[in-house]
């Protein structure tokens, strides 16, 4: 059983995360990144399916040329849970690192 955060907890959780704004109800995130090509989009997004099936977490997305639209939302509970926090964490860790190849430390990145 996934428990849904707490408008509070998920508030904070935003805090740690650039760019991702909750939905009007509450109950997904989105964010759109956008890359400098399509070739970098779409390798972003292969790491990051990669990860989602190990995890079995999934993002619902779109792209269109450098960019990629993303929603989170764990369905079982249908809400924002943390699953989708740590999603959201690894795809900006996944985005800083297709932007900057040459930089290896991301432990305390907010972008
Ligand atoms: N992905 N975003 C998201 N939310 C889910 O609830 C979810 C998922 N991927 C796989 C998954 N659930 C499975 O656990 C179930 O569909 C079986």
């Amino acid at each position: 059983m996934v428990e849904n955060l707490s408008s509070a907890e998920r508030h904070n959780a935003l805090k740690n995360l650039s760019g991702w704004k909750e939905s009007e109800d509450g109950k997904s995130l989105t964010k759109t990144y956008i890359f400098s090509s399509f070739p970098q989009a779409f390798a972003f997004m292969t790491h990051v399916a990669l990860y989602a099936e190990k995890v079995d977490h999934h993002p619902e997305w779109t792209n269109v040329y450098n960019k990629v639209h993303v929603t989170l939302i764990t369905h079982e509970s249908e809400g924002v849970s943390a699953k989708d926090i740590a999603l959201a964490l690894q795809m900006d860790e996944a985005a800083f690192a297709f932007l900057n190849p040459c930089m290896s430390d991301q432990s305390d990145l907010v972008f």
